[in-house]
């Protein structure tokens, strides 16, 4: 990276000593992670930036619905700054909280919510957090989506599943041994969400039709082309990834799960890994003594998570030395409270 930004971000962190705290998320880039004071996903970092107080000034390198769950877990005292507004996220985008409370009235209409546990995933906005919270539900990342999903058949007969269908799709039928055919896609854009009256019924998933723009990319043929170019290859993908992607692979597991598994696998061992370009490069970097490549070629970084870059990152740090706080993240406290119902109620999964 530009040895003069280099410098400048140097400086500016420095001049702000502990008054700031930095996040970075595994899938920014490397030129933005060097500055980084911890990296995680995305509830790791939120919950890192809750346990310093003493920070004023969060600046998260991620994307929007981050620093909006940092913003609802940390104090008052507490700025979070997304060094660039335009950072958002493809699938939280999908599910908007207008869309998700008209499939709610139709679900009321047919006399099912009484039956149904809303569970969302941690990339979602704060308003669909604030829904979930709100309709008893809860909260998972992709590291415990089957501890959220078993205890949310405990409360209910039915799940409604936001905002990632492969994450809903994979975890109940891959981890719970539910059915295909016990999972139906409500589309927010057709009528009824595209489903009948009996297919509401009989769901056991009701699938919101969202998906990762990155990991929905992969396909079976990217796995057979690997298998086909390098004999013995493990197949190691994000659960984000399509159903078929999934079951075709070797092993699935969230991002804390495939840095560990690189990281335990024996030297010379060969890695197809089916997340973020960024991350995959970064790992393939740290273990020279294995062979860690990228699951499709043609699949590229997560161009949101990108737009964090260097000067940016720059930019940022320099007007909070000047004493202005630029592109604060703030989640209103309605919705931050019932977003902590949802938050908490994950925490407390057995
Ligand atoms: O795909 C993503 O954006 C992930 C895994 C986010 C997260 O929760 O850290
Ligand atoms: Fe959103 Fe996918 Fe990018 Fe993650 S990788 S921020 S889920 S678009």
């Amino acid at each position: 990276s530009d040895p003069g930004l280099v410098a400048r971000a140097t400086a500016a962190k420095a001049a702000l000593g502990d008054r700031v705290f930095v996040l970075g998320h595994h899938y920014q880039r490397d030129e933005v992670i060097q500055f980084a004071d911890v990296t995680g996903d995305s509830f790791k970092l939120a919950q890192q930036a809750a346990a310093r107080p003493g920070a004023e000034f969060i600046v998260f390198c991620g994307v929007h619905f981050m620093a909006e769950s940092a913003d609802i877990l940390t104090g008052k005292n507490q700025q979070v700054i997304l060094p660039d507004l335009a950072a958002g996220c493809s699938m939280a985008d999908m599910a908007v909280l207008g869309q998700v409370e008209a499939a709610w009235e139709r679900f009321e209409d047919l006399g099912i919510t009484g039956e149904i546990v809303p569970v969302t995933y941690m990339n979602s906005s704060a308003d669909i957090k604030g829904f979930v919270g709100r309709n008893k539900g809860v909260v998972c990342t992709s590291s415990n989506a089957k501890r959220a999903l078993t205890w949310s058949f405990e409360q209910g007969s039915k799940v409604f599943f936001l905002p990632d269908q492969h994450l809903g799709r994979n975890t109940a039928v891959l981890e719970m041994g539910f059915g295909l055919d016990d999972c139906v896609l409500y589309d927010p854009h057709k009528p009824g969400g595209g489903l009948t009256d009996d297919e509401l019924r009989n769901a056991r998933m009701i699938l919101w039709r969202g998906h990762c723009s990155v990991h929905g990319r992969f396909t079976l043929d990217s796995v057979r082309e690997v298998r086909e170019r390098v004999p013995g290859v493990n197949v190691l993908v994000h659960p984000e990834c399509r159903h078929d992607v999934v079951r075709a692979a070797d092993q699935v597991g969230s991002t804390e799960y495939i840095i560990k598994a690189l990281e335990a696998a024996p030297p010379g061992s060969a890695w197809a890994v089916g997340t973020e370009l960024n991350l995959v490069r970064r790992m393939a970097l740290a273990h020279p003594d294995k062979q860690i490549m990228f699951l499709d070629r043609t699949v590229c970084y997560c161009s949101t998570m990108n737009r964090i870059d260097l000067p940016h990152l720059v930019w940022a740090l320099e007007e909070l030395v000047a004493g202005r706080v630029p592109n604060v993240i703030t989640v209103d406290e309605e919705t931050a409270a019932n977003a902590r119902v949802a938050l908490d109620q994950m925490l407390a999964l057995p």
